[in-house]
């Protein structure tokens, strides 16, 4: 599982967004966000690089 720090989010519409994004390169791909602490949990065949670009082009910047 990847854990990336996800700026940006701050309702379940944006949680919908990131989700789409990274469904839509990994559609088996399982997403959580959690709003209060800006994180993203991941079970995705995409790498970390990969799924934090996706989120990024998406609008809600990654921290390295
Ligand atoms: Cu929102």
């Amino acid at each position: 599982m990847l854990t990336l720090k996800v700026s940006g989010m701050t309702c379940g519409g944006c949680i919908n967004a990131v989700t789409r994004a990274i469904q839509s390169q990994d559609p088996q791909a399982k997403v959580e966000a959690d709003l209060a602490t800006q994180t993203v949990n991941l079970e995705t065949s995409l790498s970390a690089a990969q799924a934090g670009q996706i989120i990024t082009d998406a609008g809600f910047p990654v921290a390295n």
